[in-house]
């Protein structure tokens, strides 16, 4: 058997093509591996907090205090439908569905007092601290 030192060098530069090609599309493959878990699941403090206004005869049950830009859920446990609307009208305004409706808002993200009430019921008031 004679082999062409030529004939040597084709076979194994389409050897080396292969090679490069294969390797290629894995490390195409490994990079899109690579970059998706990238993207941190890291939330703010603000927004994983659990918040709850609750709506119960006729009053305001919620926390003390919230983080600028929580995410708020209303839960009203009363029969009508009530409103947790900020006094300045323009803080927040989430209007709940009587009979354990719920709806959600989102905090102002300024710190400070926000006194609220209910849009149906002018005797119903709350207080929105956030810090
Ligand atoms: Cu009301």
């Amino acid at each position: 058997m004679r082999l062409n030192p030529k004939a040597m060098m084709v076979v194994l530069a389409t050897a080396a093509l292969i090679a490069l090609t294969g390797c290629g599309a894995s490390g195409t493959g490994g990079q899109a591996t690579a970059s998706s878990p990238a993207s941190s699941s890291a939330a703010p403090p603000g927004t994983s907090q659990q918040l709850t206004i609750t709506i119960k005869d006729f009053g305001y049950q919620g926390p003390a205090s919230v983080s600028p830009g929580a995410k708020i859920t209303v839960k009203n446990d009363d029969a009508q439908a009530h409103t947790v609307t900020s006094d300045d009208g323009k803080a927040f305004d989430a209007a709940v569905d009587g009979g354990g409706g719920t709806a959600q808002f989102t905090a102002p993200t300024t710190p400070g007092s926000y006194s609220y009430h209910c849009a149906y019921h002018s005797n119903m008031h709350g207080m929105l601290v956030v810090k």
